[in-house]
């Protein structure tokens, strides 16, 4: 799809991707129409989840009205569709991450999930005491406790790459902290609390350099960025269906094939077996190895319906559109007093993690809410984060497709409202 470039001007819309029509994008989504307290919803926690188009609504429901059967087990008209629905779900997963084969799509509950099946089942095996993982002081906690779980089962340690004070990832701090223990770097691709872009390819190539593999936490990046596994080398993907605006319970693991199909299955059950008897248990080709029991299927679908929405409005015209969005946000803001931004990364998404004044975060949320905007509050679990920047919380904005610089301008007034609560 064509983009165009944009330059931000706030109050003005005329600089939006030509191909990128907001009001049209907003009536795919039902949600959009309600009121809250009275006011028209203005949705502005997309980083907690996003909300869903009639299309995926639409497929789920069909699903369960029309096609619900069990998958990969009955010889019936039902569960052969069925079975076909999930397995084309995951084709477009594989498509819309850029995977050389569908096998490399690992079904699973959440970008939770996918990494903690990497770290019991594929690195755990591997690690002995003294060994190291390496992260970094931007990651949600999805990304920080199950290395630490595995760092306590194994005897190994956790290494901590350091942000600077606009929030960006230190680069060279990450590569004097790569060492011969290093047995794995994570990092995620957009802080969901900051909003920082990483440097994710550089990262991976360095890491590489010393034949260190890479999980990439993408669970803030496939809603707002083209992703390109292939393209990034990255060994390991990890994506969540609800804040790509399909449903919760369902998200995917990506790992390059011959990882995956040397690692040890991470759960037992039904499905995940070839032979099972009590002299041993044979196990089943990847993905499947990984699928113990009957799978989130009407998710899968819904996933599959998802992916189909975004590709076909164009991630790159979403990316433009936010950008656009998030320019328009960072100065409308930047211009109420006592506003502070935390989070000033060159290359940004669009999240506005900020402060107002002294006033407590949920204080600034509650009155929000009161005229109908959504907004999280707290330390949006990345702990560190916080602890990082000498405080245990703030407000934050999180945008997506279908916000408008209209809702920003409700979020400013809402501000001057708490100002005038509180001040
Ligand atoms: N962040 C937020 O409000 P799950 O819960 O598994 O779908 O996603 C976990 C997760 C992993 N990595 C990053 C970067 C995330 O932002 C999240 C979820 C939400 O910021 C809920 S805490």
């Amino acid at each position: 799809m064509r983009t165009t470039a944009i330059t931000a001007q706030p109050g003005s819309a005329q600089h939006r991707p030509d191909s990128f029509d907001v009001e049209r994008v907003r009536r795919d989504f039902p949600i959009l129409q309600r009121t809250i307290n009275g006011k028209p919803l203005v949705y502005l926690d997309n980083a907690a989840t996003g909300q869903k188009p009639q299309a995926v609504i639409d497929t789920i429901s069909r699903y369960y009205a029309a096609e619900n059967a069990n998958i990969h087990r009955g010889v019936h008209r039902l569960s052969v569709d069925a079975t076909a629905a999930y397995e084309g779900a995951r084709a477009k997963v594989q498509r819309f991450i850029g995977a050389a084969r569908p096998e490399e799509i690992i079904f699973v509950r959440s970008a939770t999930e996918a990494i903690n099946l990497v770290a019991q089942a594929y690195l755990r095996p591997m690690l002995e005491p003294g060994d190291e993982v390496l992260i970094s002081t931007m990651e949600h906690h999805s990304n920080i406790v199950p290395w630490q779980i595995v760092c306590e089962q194994t005897g190994s340690v956790l290494r901590v790459v350091p942000i600077n004070d606009a929030g960006e990832y230190m680069f060279e701090e990450y590569e004097q902290l790569l060492s011969s223990r290093t047995r794995l770097v994570a990092v995620t691709h957009v802080s969901n609390a900051l909003g920082t872009i990483n440097p994710v390819r550089r990262i991976i190539e360095v890491a590489h350099q010393r034949d260190i593999p890479v999980l990439v936490d993408g669970a803030q990046a496939a809603p707002h960025l083209a992703i390109d596994v292939k393209e990034l080398d990255c060994d390991f993907y990890a994506i969540s269906g609800h804040k790509m605006f399909g449903p919760s319970g369902i998200g995917a693991l990506y790992g390059k094939y011959e990882l995956l199909d040397d690692m040890p299955p991470y759960q037992g059950g039904g499905e995940m077996i070839l032979s099972v008897s009590f002299e041993g248990t044979v196990y089943n080709h990847v993905p499947h190895k990984f699928e113990a029991g009957t799978p989130n299927i009407a998710g899968a679908i819904g996933l599959g319906a998802t992916v189909d929405y975004l590709q076909q409005i164009g991630l790159d015209n979403i990316a433009a559109y936010e950008h656009e969005l998030l320019d328009y946000a960072t100065e409308a803001l930047s211009g109420v007093p006592d506003v502070r931004l935390i989070g000033t990364a060159k290359h940004k998404a669009a999240v506005l993690s900020f402060l107002v004044g002294d006033i407590h975060p949920h204080d600034v949320g509650t009155i929000l809410d009161l005229e109908g905007i959504a907004v999280r509050t707290g330390h949006h679990c990345a702990q560190p984060v916080m602890q990082r920047f000498g405080i245990t919380a703030t407000a934050r904005a999180s945008l997506a497709l279908y916000n408008t610089t209209a809702e920003i301008d409700a979020l400013v007034a809402g501000v001057g409202k708490v100002r005038k609560v509180f001040g």
